[in-house]
């Protein structure tokens, strides 16, 4: 009897530690899916979360796909939907954007003045930078609670916005705050109208986490308004070609396939002024650029090339 119960009782003691182990494994995968939102794109879509909390959020972007993409998310006025931009925000860009195609710049801008007035309450509230296919970006961004659209506008070889072809998802942000901090950065990233990038330490190779601090914000030639993008420049890239690509409103600007020569690591979209963001990337040594994702970085000084040494 004494063995049975002996037995019994080491029976007991195994399946609580087996208990215990398997509690502090979901506690850590736990706090591992509340700190970081996966989005995963495989050709033309987002896949993520329909609802997430406010404050800070960090979002883990995988680009499984053959295209070049980011995530920004658009903060709509109260009571305008998904439906509203299928109906009254696609349209226009892409009547817009085929006139501009067709080298009919005045058409062009005539379709742009369709959009609704609502259109201009839409807060711009941050998401990735580019990112390359088969790459992952990571990025926080702080968000008001409200509805949301996440969206990337980089466009298909005709022309097509990826907006319309099911790269615009709904997501809830709720009043419950995620209770997350922002991260603590290595390097801090200014960008202004006026004085373009500027940022305070030599980039040095391994991981880097910037934060990306918006002084200002404006509506470029291009109807949208700057960001900081992280390129990696491969055998001599000519940053002219970088330049003229980083422009949606050319006919081959922002259109797929990428050029040749850059490989898009993420960075901080679009963001209200005063606000920052952070990105993280894992620098090898070589070349690198932060741009600006408007016509004319050059001259705008938003266009800034550096060197990671070994
Ligand atoms: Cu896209």
């Amino acid at each position: 009897m004494n063995t049975i119960k002996y037995f019994f009782n080491r029976l007991r003691i195994i399946q609580l530690l087996i208990g215990f182990v398997l509690f502090l494994t979901m506690q850590s995968c736990g706090s591992d899916r509340n700190s970081v939102i996966e989005i995963v794109t495989t050709e033309m879509d987002f896949q993520t979360l329909d609802t997430i909390p406010s404050g800070w959020n960090t979002f883990l972007y995988i680009n499984k796909s053959n295209e070049t993409h980011f995530f920004l998310m658009d903060k709509y006025p109260e009571g305008k939907t998904i439906e509203d931009t299928e109906n009254e925000i696609v349209p226009p860009f892409q009547k817009g954007m085929d006139m501009f195609n067709e080298g009919k710049s005045e058409e062009a801008l005539a379709e742009f003045g369709k959009l609704p007035e609502w259109f201009s309450e839409v807060v711009f509230s941050g998401g990735s930078g580019l990112v390359s296919p088969k790459t992952s970006s990571l990025t926080t961004i702080k968000l008001e609670p409200g509805y949301y659209i996440m969206e990337c506008y980089v466009k298909m070889p005709n022309g097509k916005f990826h907006t319309s072809m099911g790269m615009a998802k709904s997501v809830i942000v709720t009043d419950n705050d995620s209770g997350e901090a922002p991260p603590d950065a290595n390097v801090n990233i200014t960008i202004s109208s006026k004085e373009g990038i500027t940022y305070d330490k030599p980039i040095i190779k391994g991981k880097q986490i910037f934060a990306v601090h918006f002084k200002d914000q404006i509506v470029h030639e291009n109807f949208v308004g700057h960001d900081v993008n992280l390129v990696r420049l491969i055998n001599d890239a000519d940053i002219k070609v970088l330049e003229k690509w980083m422009n949606w409103s050319d006919p081959k600007g922002l259109i797929s396939p990428a050029p040749a020569g850059f490989t898009f690591i993420g960075g901080v979209n679009d963001s209200p002024a005063g606000t920052t963001g952070y990105f993280t990337a894992v620098l090898e040594p070589g070349d690198y650029a932060f741009v600006s994702e408007v016509p004319n970085t050059l001259s705008k000084k938003m266009l800034k090339t550096f060197s990671v040494r070994e």
